[in-house]
């Protein structure tokens, strides 16, 4: 219910009544929902004030306006908890999820100055390129650009690439992936972008650069991938520190 003499503008509490239903499973993914002036009846606020709280859904991903049809509950966002180092193919199976990967580009090429000093070898030392696309359930998430030393991941090829990297690193190279540090930063999605992710060009992106090393300090990778803003969110758990 709404609380008109509570500090918080009332737009927010609709804001949060509506996350809540949708939370609640009351309204989901595809429904349409509750016209403004139905919100303004129920819940005895001005239409200006139901738009204000709509808006401020539609721009945070959890509504959808259709021109001319009205607006839906849209598909709720991927969450992901940055606690340990886990592959892609893992995050989505353990949300009961398919993966799956289109590869865009497999490439052997000399390393860069930039990657190279990365994956501490030297400037021009083969590295593995690999491009991809990665789905949940069919539906593209993120685009991936990893490299990789040719001398420490033996035997890659795009076969390999279109299952789990880490699968094969672990279970078929045996060998032991350690840790990884992780960049996460806003951006836009370029036309590139945005035509691999199927949105918008300038639609909001979550860019992520990963640096992951195996048990014995070797750096294993760098990739950086662009995420949809629209699909998904991390979770960071933060234990006090003084
Ligand atoms: C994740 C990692 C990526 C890793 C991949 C392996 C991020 C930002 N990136 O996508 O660094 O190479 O998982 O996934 O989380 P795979 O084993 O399914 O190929």
């Amino acid at each position: 219910m709404i609380n008109k003499n509570s500090p918080l503008p009332i737009y927010y509490q609709l804001e949060e009544i509506i996350k809540e239903m949708i939370e609640k499973e009351e309204l989901k993914p595809g429904d349409l929902i509750p016209s403004e002036r139905e919100f303004s009846e129920k819940y005895e606020i001005s239409r200006m004030t139901v738009r204000q709280a709509i808006n401020s859904l539609v721009n945070d991903g959890y509504l959808l306006r259709k021109q001319g049809k009205g607006t839906y509950v849209a598909r709720q966002k991927i969450e992901q908890t940055l606690k340990g180092l886990t592959s892609f193919s893992e995050d989505m199976k353990t949300r009961g999820m398919e993966p799956s990967t289109k590869l865009i580009d497999f490439n052997v090429i000399p390393s860069s100055n930039g990657i190279a000093t990365k994956l501490a070898i030297e400037e021009g030392t083969l590295i593995y390129e690999v491009k991809r696309v990665r789905l949940a359930d069919h539906i593209p998430m993120a685009y991936e650009v990893s490299y990789l030393p040719v001398d420490l991941v033996k035997g890659l090829n795009k076969e390999i690439v279109n299952g789990s990297l880490y699968e094969y690193i672990e279970n078929i190279l045996n060998m032991k992936i350690g840790h990884g540090t992780q960049v996460l930063e806003a951006s836009i999605a370029r036309k590139t972008e945005s035509e691999i992710l199927d949105i918008h060009e300038g639609a909001p992106v979550l860019m992520i650069q990963r640096y992951s090393y195996l048990e014995d300090g070797n750096p294993l990778e760098v990739v950086k991938s662009v995420y949809r803003a629209d699909r998904y969110k991390f979770i960071i758990d933060m234990p006090r520190v003084k």
